[in-house]
């Protein structure tokens, strides 16, 4: 790790070992790195430095002060954990942002332990029961022509944080394994597994992402109470994919679509 500069007051370090990989692979994403022990939330520092990073610069910090969650939730993020945000300048069909960012994670978490990871709508990562990680995109400048994709993923956290904090819906591969892993590794994997799924989005093949995303569903045949803009729904899940949102049909039997920016949260009934 060399190459230590201020960033928006922030002091970074660019991963260049990690640069070189991402670039010598010829991937997109990740050719620039910047890395903070600690910092206020890697969402804003990515949004302040948008306008003059390339396409794919990332951003990862060992704790976050200040982390985001989504409707301005706070997002839980001491050492331990995974907390990255990407810009994402030129992406053919931002739909799929979040979708992949957590697909990546699926794909990143089969790899490296032996889980049973889920998709819990919209886009969280839960493991038995437990959320393991959280996804959020927010579009930025006016015509949202770029994006900050974020993700907090628990790698290390043990037990005593989240009972502390009282995250009774919270977990850690730590927690779920007993084993520790280099953060950075993680990273690096996610970030492959990213990098694959984006180059589909661009290539306008999304199947495989949509057929996945419906796959790692934890939701689907449940009965659910959904809070949509403010109001209350509950339902069973027909169905569940990227372009149509979630499908209900509630107790007087309508059948409504619920998309995933309106959906502030879904539980089980
Ligand atoms: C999310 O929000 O799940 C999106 C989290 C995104 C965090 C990343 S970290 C890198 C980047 N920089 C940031 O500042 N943010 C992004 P939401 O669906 O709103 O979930 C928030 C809720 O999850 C909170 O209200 C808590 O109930 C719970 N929570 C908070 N911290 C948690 C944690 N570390 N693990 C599990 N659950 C948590």
């Amino acid at each position: 790790m060399i190459g230590d500069r201020k960033l928006n007051g922030n002091s970074m370090s660019r991963l260049v070992e990690l640069e070189n990989y991402f670039s010598s692979n010829a991937y997109k994403i990740g050719k620039v790195i910047y890395y903070c022990d600690e910092i206020s939330s890697t969402q804003k520092i990515a949004k302040e430095i948008s306008l003059t990073a390339e396409n794919g610069t990332s951003i990862i910090a060992k704790k976050q002060t200040e982390g985001k969650g989504r409707f301005g939730r706070f997002w839980h993020s001491p050492e331990g954990g995974l907390w990255l945000s990407i810009i994402i300048k030129d992406i053919k069909q931002p739909l799929y942002l979040n979708p992949i960012l957590s697909l990546s994670c699926i794909h990143m978490i089969e790899q490296f332990y032996q889980l049973k990871p889920r998709i819990y709508w919209p886009n969280d990562i839960y493991i038995n029961g437990k959320k393991v990680a959280g996804v959020l995109t927010e579009g930025i400048h006016f015509d949202n022509s770029a994006y900050i994709a974020g993700i907090g993923v628990n790698v290390n956290i043990d037990e005593k944080y989240f009972i502390e904090n009282k995250l009774k819906e919270a977990t850690s591969f730590y927690i779920e394994t007993g084993r520790k892993e280099n953060i950075l590794n993680i990273f690096q994997d996610f970030l492959i597994k990213f990098n694959f799924l984006y180059e589909l989005v661009q290539m306008d093949s999304p199947l495989y992402i949509d057929e996945a995303f419906k796959k790692y569903n934890d939701l689907l045949s449940q009965f659910v109470k959904v809070n949509y803009g403010g109001t209350q729904f509950e339902g069973q899940v027909l169905d569940v994919s990227i372009k149509d949102g979630i499908l209900l049909k509630l107790q007087n039997n309508i059948v409504k679509n619920f998309f995933p920016e309106n959906i502030e949260y879904i539980r089980r009934v």
